[in-house]
């Protein structure tokens, strides 16, 4: 999956960038969360932001809700979990209240929100896409890279 249809150019700062983001994250499976999070405190540093507020919740339920208010708090958020199949008897209830609330919290707080909740059947899937040593991607940066971007794309037919 990593590579087809990803930026071709690297982030870097930006003019009409965002100033701030918001970090929402789930605790479960620390250890594979621990990588999401560096991905997405990298991308914020490629793109020249400093100000990055990170709020914990317990599961990707509860990523919505802190997405929300770091909406009203920050100029784009990058939601954050990691749900597995396998392990989660109402797997699909999480990881579509995870996925159907972050995209909710965009379009009412009319902030860029990037998804990086993995919903995925093994752990060993969930660890080749958190972006640690040997992964095949890095949801966490990708997540909040598409929040930037997202940002920078809506910044540009405002400013017309
Ligand atoms: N939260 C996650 O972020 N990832 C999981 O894999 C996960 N599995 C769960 C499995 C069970 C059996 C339960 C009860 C909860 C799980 N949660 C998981 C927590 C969930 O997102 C939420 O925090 C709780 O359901 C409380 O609202």
């Amino acid at each position: 999956m990593a590579g087809h249809g990803t930026p071709s150019t690297p982030l870097a700062p930006a003019e009409n960038g965002p100033r701030s983001i918001g970090i929402a994250a789930a605790s479960w499976h620390a250890q594979i969360m621990d990588s999401l999070m560096d991905g997405a405190r990298r991308a914020a540093r490629d793109a020249g932001i400093d100000d990055i507020v990170e709020i914990r919740v317990p599961g990707s339920f509860e990523v919505p809700i802190a997405a929300q208010s770091l909406a009203r708090a920050t100029d784009v958020v990058v939601g954050l979990g990691v749900v597995i199949r396998g392990e989660t008897p109402h797997f699909e209830h999480i990881a579509s209240a995870a996925t159907s609330g972050l995209a909710q919290v965009a379009l009412e707080e009319s902030t860029p929100v990037g998804n990086g909740v993995l919903t995925v059947n093994t752990q060993e899937q969930a660890i080749a896409r958190a972006g640690g040593e040997g992964a095949s991607e890095d949801a966490g940066y990708a997540a909040a890279e598409a929040a930037i971007r997202t940002y920078r794309a809506i910044a540009e037919v405002r400013g017309r």
